[in-house]
């Protein structure tokens, strides 16, 4: 029986950051948890790069070109979309979690999912270095827990160019 496991080593791999300008007070507040994260586990801050677009519903196509680019070991996806603004909060909110999941499945490249979908801009900054936390932190660790696991698994796992 083998239990693959995460190694933990973070120092020295490169992240991308793919941040959606829309609700930027929001935003700008998930990269900074994501940075500090990051920076935590010894990634160097030279090692991270970002890409703002304009709204939740680019980030996969953002986050697709970086992952095809083999120039990172995971991409953090981050956004806020929030239900009080838009009638198309369904579809936004959706696009960019189908989107965001296929990112992985395809490249092979892990992209992991730091879009706040809440019903208010309160709810939002709350989880955004507020009292539940800060979901930008949360998805670069899933992102270095991902590179780390990918690593230890059977096979070559990162196909690069794969379809979405
Ligand atoms: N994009 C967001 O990231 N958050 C939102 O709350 C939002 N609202 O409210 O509409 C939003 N819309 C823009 C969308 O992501 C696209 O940028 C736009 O539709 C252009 O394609």
């Amino acid at each position: 029986m083998t239990e693959y496991r995460w190694s933990g080593a973070a120092r020295g791999r490169r992240f991308a950051i793919v941040a959606a300008r829309f609700n930027r007070v929001v935003v700008e507040r998930l990269v900074e948890g994501a940075r500090a994260c990051l920076t935590k586990h010894g990634v160097d801050g030279e090692d991270v790069d970002v890409a703002w677009v304009p709204g939740a519903f680019e980030i996969p196509q953002a986050a697709v070109a970086l992952a095809r680019s083999g120039e990172y070991d995971a991409i953090v996806c981050l956004g806020a979309v929030v239900r009080g603004e838009t009638a198309h909060f369904d579809f936004v909110a959706a696009e960019a979690a189908r989107g965001i999941a296929a990112v992985g499945r395809a490249t092979g490249v892990p992209a992991t999912f730091g879009v706040l979908t809440t019903e208010s801009l309160e709810q939002a900054l709350d989880r955004a270095g507020g009292r539940h936390g800060n979901k930008g932190w949360d998805a670069a660790q899933a992102a270095i827990e991902m590179a780390g696991l990918l690593d230890n698994l059977p096979g070559k796992n990162r196909m690069v160019g794969g379809e979405t």
